[in-house]
């Protein structure tokens, strides 16, 4: 039995979704044209589909599971379970407002016309506020709504912001922050489940090893005992005696947040020659 995956066939979301499977070691050969494909080793379907439908095709089980944004699992309603969080796509649902006009909280939307692709969830967080407003659905090109005079105000989703600064919008409050999930349909069989959670356990070993750099470092013996305080290691570090007498290599692995700290404490302390190098998994 196979996991049925419906991904993204084109677009924002598609060549991450890809990434990510090869990342974990799944190979989809070259049937990425096809409107599906298996996996050649790993117990798995996918479908290429658009990410609108993505939802809906999951609650129904043709898919058993999805990478796809949260703006538009919640947009979208559908009876899903939000599984594992991707770590790309990432983008907010924000209103936009007029470069020239200054935006004092929800009551700013009272009697507005709002254009956006997410009816739903601009109509929550109206019912929220307790405010009125018409809403206009269109479904690509908000951006240029307050333009053509068919909107006041936009809600749309935002990564740089260009777009809304290219068109004389400034970004106002946010809606939601958003990034591609894994969802799953709520009838999993056991069978599925052990599938998922290969999978699962693949997904979080490359993003942990994403998180994670390993250090190499030269250090003077005498030395030893206060750079290996500083160093966290998956259990301890590695200490191995370097031809040069007195010196001895340490290896270990740091979090990418704390990096910078890390690196200038280990000069401080003595270390030299200090290589960092990517990891590509991470078991623990
Ligand atoms: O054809 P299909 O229906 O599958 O694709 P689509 O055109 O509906 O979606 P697509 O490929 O544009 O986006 C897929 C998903 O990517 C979205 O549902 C989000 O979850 C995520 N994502 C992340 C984004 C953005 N970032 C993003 N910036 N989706 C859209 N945008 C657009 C936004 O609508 C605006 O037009 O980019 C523009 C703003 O970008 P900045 O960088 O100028 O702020
Ligand atoms: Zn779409």
């Amino acid at each position: 039995m196979r996991l049925k995956l419906a991904i993204q066939k084109s677009g924002r979301l598609n060549e991450d979704s890809m990434r990510l499977l090869k990342e974990c070691g799944i190979d989809i050969g070259n049937g990425v044209n096809k409107l599906k494909t298996d996996a050649t080793n790993f117990p798995l379907e996918l479908f290429f589909l658009r990410d609108d439908d993505i939802p809906q095709y999951v609650e129904d089980g043709v898919a058993d599971i999805g990478f796809v944004g949260e703006n538009v699992v919640y947009e979208k309603a559908k009876k899903v379970e939000v599984t594992y969080e991707l770590g790309f796509g990432k983008c907010r649902l924000s209103f936009a407002v007029l470069k020239s006009e200054e935006f004092t909280g929800p009551q700013f939307l009272a009697g507005k016309k709002i254009a956006t692709s997410y009816p739903v969830l601009v109509q929550k967080y109206l019912d929220e506020n307790k405010v009125k407003a018409e809403i206009h659905e269109i479904s690509g090109s908000v951006e240029i709504a307050p333009g053509i005079g068919l909107a006041d105000v936009v809600c749309d989703l935002v990564s740089s912001g260009s777009t809304l600064f290219m068109n004389g919008l400034k970004e106002a409050d946010t809606i939601l922050k958003s990034q591609a999930v894994l969802i799953k349909h709520k009838n999993f069989t056991s069978e599925q489940q052990q599938i998922l959670d290969r999978l699962l356990f693949r997904m979080e070993s490359v993003k942990k090893a994403k998180k994670n750099k390993y250090v190499l470092l030269n250090a003077p013996n005498e030395q030893l005992e206060k750079i290996i305080s500083l160093l966290p290691g998956m259990k301890s570090p590695t200490v191995l005696p370097l031809a040069t007498p007195g010196w001895s290599s340490v290896h270990s692995v740091i979090q990418e947040s704390d990096f910078w700290d890390m690196i200038e404490q280990l000069k401080n302390a003595g270390a030299e020659g200090i290589l960092v190098i990517p990891i590509e998994k991470m078991i623990l």
